[in-house]
């Protein structure tokens, strides 16, 4: 729209247009108050029913919440006004009109249930709150992207129709492709592998990792964002501190460009996790929940974390923390074992106390090593040729992570469902909107 002002830089003594939606009609009788709202804030539009026009009294008191409305008059200070200023209208006419009954309160003193409000999202998003938290992934998507940057890194986007599947068999979702079988990509770690040991060495993919996880829990999605990074000449222990500084900035980005949302979020006691983080053994770990006495059963090696076990942990640590050398076995073809020790991988988990963050480890980059992986895990080595050729003609050591965008951002402002990070979630529900 032409000329219009945002309702944060309207100055008093001004003739201004503002337009925005309704966000609240306070009728006092002989005169009224339109609270117009915008991207930038909220202003009050003072209606004179005795002394103003009958048409614009008319059309400023019967328009619907949420009708977007656009208003030309002379703003002025009036103490007792919201934000100081209000706009004396001359001109008031409505762009869009909204239904008298609206599916949920965007000014949020009516709670709405959650797949209210997500198959209403629009409405949903004019909340301060919600407002709030897709600006903040916006910010830390943001900072995660010039942190990688300032680490020499190269972003890629890499196919999300693939042939082969690499997080383990179950989890595909398969589609058609032409007429052969195709399925949707899990995770790009095979290309971004691929793509590190070209001389590009280092990169990074924010991109959708689609997982047909069978369970609907409030921190797992069937697409979900992953933060994929993959450096030629790097080992765990430097995956690490790449992941450890990553994380941080986003955080500290949060912390100083989104003091507003916080506060929208009443998230008053945001912290910055402080680098390095705390580097537990698989071994120590579980020692430590057996310790704790936190499952009614003895963990022994070569056991998965249960979520039990990793919130009781998770307490014990109190902030970020790595869990490494976990064993070969649990581990996707694609992790090295340690050289000194083929029974322990170079994986590694990053775990927020509430849940897992990120996973990594070094590569196993010697062709007839990493066949011979493929082979063990049950898979068809032939199908992954692609893949491993590559790994005849000069693969340097390498190694990386995929970070949960979701559960970076879920953690990070502490939501209660990992659906409320995303703007349109996939569940076992959930297609459309
Ligand atoms: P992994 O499968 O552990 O590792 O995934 C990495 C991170 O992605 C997030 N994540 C999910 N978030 C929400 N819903 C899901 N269904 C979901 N699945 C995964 C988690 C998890 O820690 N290729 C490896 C990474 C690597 O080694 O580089 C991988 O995909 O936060």
């Amino acid at each position: 729209m032409q000329d219009r002002t945002l309702t944060a830089a309207v100055t008093p003594g001004e003739t201004v247009t503002i337009a925005g939606w309704v966000h609240e009609l306070r009728d006092l009788g002989g005169i009224a108050f339109l609270i117009l709202r915008d991207r930038s804030g909220h202003i009050q539009v003072k209606i004179e029913k005795e002394t103003m026009d009958e048409d614009l009294v008319e059309a400023a008191t019967s328009v619907a919440r949420e009708s977007v409305v656009s208003v030309t008059g002379m703003a002025e200070e009036e103490p007792r006004a919201p934000t100081g200023i209000e706009v004396v209208p001359e001109e008031i006419s409505v762009v869009a009109p909204a239904e008298p009954e609206l599916p949920l309160d965007p000014s949020g003193k009516v709670d709405a249930e959650l797949p209210t409000r997500l198959d209403n999202r629009t409405l949903d998003l004019r909340s301060d709150r919600v407002k709030a938290i897709f600006e903040v992934r916006s910010r830390m998507l943001a900072a995660v992207r010039t942190t990688f940057r300032e680490e020499d890194c190269t972003e890629i986007t890499t196919p999300k129709i693939v042939a082969t599947g690499t997080e383990g068999g179950t989890e595909l979702f398969p589609i058609t492709y032409f007429a052969r079988e195709a399925f949707m990509n899990q995770s790009p770690q095979l290309f971004k592998q691929l793509v590190a040991g070209s001389s590009i060495e280092r990169v990074f993919e924010i991109g959708p990792i689609f997982r047909a996880e069978e369970h609907n829990t409030p921190r797992h999605l069937n697409e979900a964002t992953s933060i994929d990074f993959e450096g030629a000449f790097f080992d765990a222990d430097a995956a690490m501190t790449m992941a450890e500084t990553v994380v941080t900035a986003a955080y500290e980005a949060v912390a100083t460009d989104c003091t507003e949302q916080l506060e929208a979020l009443e998230l008053d006691d945001f912290t910055v996790p402080e680098p390095p983080f705390p580097r537990l053994t698989y071994e120590e770990a579980i020692d430590q929940i057996n310790a704790l006495g936190a499952l009614d059963v003895t963990l022994g090696w070569g056991d998965d974390l249960p979520t039990e076990a990793e919130r009781a942990l998770g307490e014990e640590m109190g902030d970020h923390y790595f869990i490494t050398d976990w064993p070969s076995e649990v581990k996707p073809f694609y992790i090295k074992d340690r050289d000194d020790d083929p029974e322990r991988s170079t994986g590694f988990d990053m775990m927020h106390p509430d849940m897992e963050l990120i996973s990594g480890g070094q590569r196993e980059h010697r062709h007839e090593q990493l066949v011979h992986a493929i082979q063990e895990q049950g898979l068809d080595p032939s199908q992954f040729e692609y893949y491993h050729d590559m790994f005849r003609y000069g693969m340097p050591p390498h190694a990386g992570f995929g970070l949960g965008g979701e559960r970076l951002l879920m953690t990070m402002l502490d939501l209660d469902n990992i659906r409320e990070a995303v703007l349109f979630p996939r569940d076992r529900q959930r297609l459309s909107p």
